[in-house]
């Protein structure tokens, strides 16, 4: 495995510690320190207490059954997510409590409070109903960050059916896949988005998308009004508004849902080119989401809360919508880009709205670092109480950063390390209690047990580097993969018995601090997104120069990792700079515009093995220009020195 030593050095050497503040602990929701102790002597009894904190239309008798590597959660019970998200709270104070503020990038607002939400969920209920969808099957959905898009997700939750987001930002290829792997008959999309002051197509990638695949029904929200741009196909296309007219305003009876239905799907990147829809359940997932909020975030019902991501991600379905919505919470929502018009939006928002925790990503405030403090200085940040980051490890002049000029060293900052496959953080501080270290994940949270082990399984030693394991099933835990249960089981417990891999490697430090260390497979993560290598090259490979190519991910100061495509071209094929520039467009076309590489380097041989596997990390020393390492396992060793060059010439 490789566990990057020369990152663990330099993290060992981070000894800054930072208590909580003791007027913060005297309102910590969480103070006492045996609430670790009690959750590992009892999980069963933890989580049973957590999920008391939703609303049941028949409790549950059991509270886990683990026939490793499967597991089932609060059996027998009887709920649904939307009237826990939503209606619960309008049958108290809180019917008029705004539950989503939410922004568009020029400027718009809508405040929408829990009476207000409901209507507009049972009405969009209404109105997937009339479209004949029914309780499991599954709908996609293709959004900007839009009102309409938690809107959709809570109306498929209220009537049982499974949603689908793809992020808005995948491209019509993207998209297909996806709806194909999920056999949805129904997508929901809009006539485009806003990025910075420009229109993102989403229709005209949705109508490629949709080409010969199961989809019948394309639902369309008007979101910037180009009617007169986007071609609306009879028999299969509606405008929302147009179907939402026609709904009744009655209240929609929400589906009692089983414990262990599924609620969501969500695609994500793995070691090969296929994404895996990753299964989340209904009582499980919104026990994780739900607890979270209490516990990591430590809310309250007077805080406006924050989060950066896209609801296309699994921070933006836990963080976005069903964490803070059943906990009651005021949701802030932001559709744009974070420098539109000015570097200091979110900024402004947080002053406008009073946000009291904000939640982000390393990547964003190594961003904001480069750009300066003079755009926090504007603005008034004084009802910030709490700080989050999640996505990637951060590095500690990052969050000495976040500390200083965003929090005044005011906030605790929670570093949350967790998954798509995990549904909320796992390893992440109590702030009321929990000493934090810039840099540090610090421990698992009260219910999860992890683990640092070597090849074999076992524990390692305090500074050792390692994999990363969780112990024990938890409720938010993944359920399969949709369709393949056999990858399942391979990825996440081939490894290790009964035991789940998420694919990090971590140490501990002397004091059990966790430290993680970045992905241990073929994953890359730009700006906290997961990118398969193989996706890469089997996007580039599909160009007809193309012969062979090996893609990596290289270390980069604001987006934590870059792509660079090592690429042998075809006998005859040009290696000039508009090959370049149409690969990088193909890679886009094909992927996203997060998956674009960031340089492309030609060469007539890539570096193998004897048993002809491709040498990555020999690449990646070349990219990020280190000293090479062994190389006599290489074929041919010529190889390398050309490689060399060639890199070089790009810089
Ligand atoms: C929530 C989310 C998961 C991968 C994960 C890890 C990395 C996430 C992190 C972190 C260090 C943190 N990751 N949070 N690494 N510290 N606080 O990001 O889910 O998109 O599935 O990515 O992201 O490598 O395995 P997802």
């Amino acid at each position: 495995m490789t566990v990057e030593t020369e990152k663990l050095s330099t993290l060992l050497h981070e000894n800054r510690t930072f208590p909580p503040s003791e007027s913060f602990r005297a309102q910590a929701n969480f103070q006492d320190e045996n609430i670790y102790q009690r959750a590992l002597d009892d999980p069963e009894t933890y989580w049973a207490e957590q999920a008391g904190e939703l609303s049941w239309f028949k409790p549950f008798e059991i509270v886990c059954s683990w026939q490793p590597p499967h597991a089932k959660w609060f059996i027998e019970g009887k709920l649904n997510a939307a009237y826990n998200c939503v209606d619960r709270h309008t049958e108290t104070w809180r019917k008029n409590k705004a539950a989503i503020i939410w922004e568009g990038e020029p400027g718009d607002q809508r405040v929408i409070t829990y009476d207000m939400l409901r209507r507009e969920v049972d009405k969009a209920a209404h109105m997937l109903k009339s479209l004949g969808v029914k309780k499991g099957d599954r709908v996609t959905i293709y959004l900007p960050m839009i009102p309409e898009l938690p809107v959709a997700m809570l109306a498929c939750a209220k009537i049982g059916a499974v949603h689908s987001i793809v992020f808005g930002g995948f491209s019509a290829k993207s998209l297909r896949e996806r709806i194909i792997d999920a056999d949805s008959k129904i997508l929901i999309t809009a006539d485009a988005g806003w990025r910075r002051g420009k229109q993102i197509p989403l229709k005209a990638n949705a109508d490629i998308a949709v080409e010969e695949t199961p989809i019948e029904q394309v639902v369309v929200v008007s979101r910037v009004g180009a009617e007169s741009n986007i071609t609306m196909k009879d028999g299969r296309d509606a405008y929302w508004h147009e179907l939402i007219k026609q709904s009744p305003t009655t209240p929609f009876e929400p589906e009692q849902m089983d414990s262990e239905d599924i609620l969501f799907l969500l695609y994500t990147s793995g070691t090969t080119g296929k994404p895996k829809g990753i299964v989340h359940t209904t009582a499980g997932y919104l026990t994780g989401a739900n607890t979270s909020m209490r516990t990591v975030f430590d809310l309250k019902d007077s805080d406006i809360f924050f989060c950066t991501a896209d609801i296309g991600w699994i921070t933006g379905h836990t963080y976005i919508v069903y964490g803070p919505l059943s906990a009651g919470a005021t949701v802030v929502m932001y559709e744009g880009s974070p420098d539109y018009p000015g570097r200091d939006r979110f900024w402004e928002m947080v002053d406008h709205y009073g946000v009291t925790i904000l939640y982000t990503a390393p990547t964003s405030i190594r961003t904001f670092m480069k750009w300066g403090p003079q755009y926090l200085e504007q603005h008034d940040l004084s009802s910030l109480r709490l700080l989050g980051t999640v996505g990637e490890p951060i590095n500690p002049e990052a969050w000495m950063w976040y500390h200083e000029h965003i929090g005044k060293k005011r906030c605790p900052i929670v570093d949350t390390w967790w998954q798509t496959e995990t549904g909320c953080a796992m390893i992440a501080p109590l702030p009321g209690i929990v000493e934090t270290k810039p840099g540090s994940a610090t421990r698992a949270v009260p219910g999860i047990e992890i683990d640092i082990v070597d090849e074999q399984g076992n524990s390692v030693d305090a500074k050792d580097g390692g994999y990363l394991v969780i112990k024990k099933p938890w409720p938010s835990m993944l359920r399969t993969v949709w369709g393949d249960d056999e990858r399942f089981q391979k990825t996440y417990f081939g490894q290790f018995k009964d035991t789940y891999l998420p694919g990090d490697g971590a140490h501990r430090d002397e004091q059990g601090y966790i430290w993680i260390l970045g992905r241990i497979d073929d994953v890359i993560n730009v700006s906290g997104h997961r990118i398969g290598t193989a996706e890469v090259e089997s996007a580039l490979v599909a160009h007809p120069a193309v012969a062979e190519a090996a893609v990596i991910g290289r270390s980069d100061a604001i987006k934590g990792q870059a792509i660079t495509a090592f690429v042998s071209v075809r006998e005859g094929a040009r290696t000039d700079d508009a090959l370049i520039a149409e690969l990088k467009q193909s890679v886009v076309e094909k992927i996203g515009a997060m998956a674009r590489p960031e340089e492309i380097i030609f060469s007539a041989e890539l570096p193998k093995t004897r048993s002809a596997k491709i040498m990555r990390r020999l690449l990646r020393d070349i990219a990020e220009g280190r000293v090479l390492g062994d190389t006599t396992t290489l074929a041919d060793p010529t190889v390398v020195e050309e490689l060399k060059a060639q890199y070089k010439d790009t810089e």
